[in-house]
């Protein structure tokens, strides 16, 4: 899943927006899935499941058995009984990608937007937009990590200053490089975190064996300042020292200094080691 970053205009967009409520919430409407459909996400579990076992944190490894949904797409109602008694977060299902508010608004709230549409039998390794395996594979059991949980209300309660200071990029880049393309230190060993990674069979397997990529220790500034690549694998991936770590670095940080000093200049490149940093051992 690869998500553009200050999406103002749904048009163009999959997934049937004329029924969204002014949230851009639909209902799932479980029942209209067709058998097929139910069928490829069986495979698709089947197969980064098994990946994520060797590969993905732990974290989200004992999150997706107790979500319980190997064997067809999940009844969002029956997630949010799991996720409630965790950690009070639940699912809400959108017709896709929607606006920058509404999307901040429902994490403030500790409500997470699912696609309510699955991807096409040619999509299986690859799609641009993001779909309810993306979605709920690859988010929904991270969302049973209480630190987890308190940084996604924490950045869904950021978006707004960061769009008023015309800043959503740096703060997007936080998003990206640790919810959607982070990893993680795990007893020594290094892990996936990040659903953008998870929810992909090549990149689960290049993040972590690549010898060549560039890993950088998890530094918020850095990460704000580094522009990310939207249509291949990432050229740098950043290292959590744990989960905590996330929360942590960030509740205490203000934001907004930061945002006025780098605002205004090119990111960093991916990729490129700058002077004076060392690689993530
Ligand atoms: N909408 N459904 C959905 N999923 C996203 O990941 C998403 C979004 N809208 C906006 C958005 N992401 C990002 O632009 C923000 O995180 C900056
Ligand atoms: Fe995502």
């Amino acid at each position: 899943m690869k998500t553009p970053v200050a999406t103002t205009s749904t048009s163009g967009l999959r997934g049937e927006y004329a029924q969204a409520a002014a949230d851009f919430t639909v209902a799932q409407d479980w029942s209209a899935y067709p058998p097929e459909a139910h069928d490829r996400w069986r495979r698709l579990y089947a197969r980064q499941s098994a990946l994520a076992r060797t590969y993905a944190v732990s974290t989200f490894v004992d999150g997706l058995d107790r979500l319980d949904c190997a064997d067809a797409i999940p009844r969002f109602e029956d997630a949010n009984a799991v996720l409630t008694a965790a950690t009070g977060w639940q699912v809400v299902a959108v017709p896709g990608f929607i606006p920058d508010a509404a999307f901040f608004d429902h994490l403030a709230h500790r409500r997470f937007p699912v696609t309510r549409w699955l991807r096409e039998e040619h999509e299986l390794d690859y799609l641009v937009e993001p779909d309810v395996f993306h979605d709920f594979f690859g988010h929904v059991p991270m969302l049973l990590d209480p630190h987890v949980a308190d940084f996604l209300e924490l950045y869904g309660r950021a978006g707004e200053r960061a769009i008023a200071m015309n800043a959503l990029e740096m703060m997007a880049r936080l998003y990206w490089y640790t919810i959607e393309f982070g990893l993680v230190r795990e007893g020594g060993a290094l892990k996936v975190l990040g659903a953008g990674i998870v929810s992909s069979a090549g990149e689960t397997v290049y993040a972590i064996d690549d010898p060549e990529v560039l890993r950088l220790p998890f530094d918020p500034l850095r990460v704000m300042r580094t522009a990310y690549a939207i249509d291949s694998f990432q050229p740098n991936y950043f290292v959590l020292d744990g989960l905590g770590d996330m929360i942590t670095r960030l509740q205490d940080l203000d934001f907004g200094p930061l945002y006025e000093r780098w605002r205004g200049e090119a990111p960093l490149p991916a990729g490129v080691l700058q002077p004076e940093e060392t690689p993530a051992q």
